[in-house]
């Protein structure tokens, strides 16, 4: 029997509703911390592919120090749930980008990815030492980068969880990486637009947006459930805008 449109809305992985919980709470305390507006129509999406109810969900922020924080929730059909989260740093603050991606399927969580990458040559020393000091869990499956993951930092953790234990324990890495990162906001200081420096980092952080948008498997998905054009749109408009050049 073919599903009807009034599915019931699929059940949130567990994982997916810690690490939004744990995401919450580490922008809580960030100074100037206020609500970006999103882009008009992109903060509550909702449809139907294939009789499956569709549902992404956008929040923006941004704080001193970090220009935009971007955390999505997206039911995308046949069963696939993602969380995707971003925290773009201003150029003229020597901060890392903040990135995480999980992808869930019926079978579970087949991606889950955190990482503190560099917008110039290697990170700040004192996150880079930071990184090196958490806990290393031996993960039993990790995954390979793929060709465009040049851009995250030797500290990543890329791996599909093996289970309830594994998972709370990404959960607890992630925490941990955001915990790095509340700690070098609340220190870092600001530099002129136009130091060399700046220049650097906000063309490490154009580097990054760039290589993103070559993932073919983020773009697949939205062109599915949506279209070619709309899924450019998405993908150029909210995931992955450019920064503004600083000044
Ligand atoms: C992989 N991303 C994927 C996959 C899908 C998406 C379906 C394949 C899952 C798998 O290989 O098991 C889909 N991700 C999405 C969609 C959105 C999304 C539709 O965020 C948003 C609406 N991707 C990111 C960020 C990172 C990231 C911020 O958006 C990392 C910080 C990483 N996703 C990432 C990587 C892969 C992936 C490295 C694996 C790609 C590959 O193996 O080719």
């Amino acid at each position: 029997m073919a599903p009807r449109p009034s599915e019931p809305p699929q059940v949130i992985p567990p994982l997916v509703t810690a690490l939004n919980g744990v995401i919450r709470s580490a922008w809580e305390g960030l100074p100037e911390l206020e609500p970006l507006p999103v882009n008009p129509g992109l903060d509550r999406i909702e449809g139907v592919l294939d009789g499956e109810g569709l549902l992404i969900s956008n929040e923006l922020l941004r704080c001193r120090g970090v220009r935009k924080i971007h955390l999505e929730l997206a039911q995308l059909g046949r069963g696939l749930q993602i969380l995707h989260c971003v925290w773009f740093p201003d150029p003229r603050f020597d901060l890392p980008i903040f990135g995480a991606d999980i992808v869930a399927g019926p079978a579970g969580v087949s991606a889950a990815i955190v990482d503190l990458s560099p917008v110039s040559e290697a990170l700040p020393g004192s996150i880079d030492r930071a990184l090196a000091a958490l806990p290393k869990h031996p993960f039993r499956q990790s995954r390979d980068l793929p060709g465009w993951g040049t851009i995250f930092s030797p500290h990543v953790c890329f791996i599909r969880p093996d289970g309830p234990d594994e998972e709370d324990l990404f959960q607890q890495q992630v925490s941990n990486v955001l915990d790095v990162l509340h700690r070098a906001v609340l220190a870092a200081t600001c530099e002129p637009a136009d130091a060399a420096p700046t220049i650097d980092r906000y063309e490490g952080q154009l580097n990054y947006c760039l290589q993103q948008k070559r993932n073919d498997k983020t773009r697949r998905v939205l062109e599915k459930a949506f279209d070619a054009e709309w899924a450019d749109r998405y993908i150029e408009l909210l995931l992955f805008d450019n920064p503004c050049r600083p000044e």
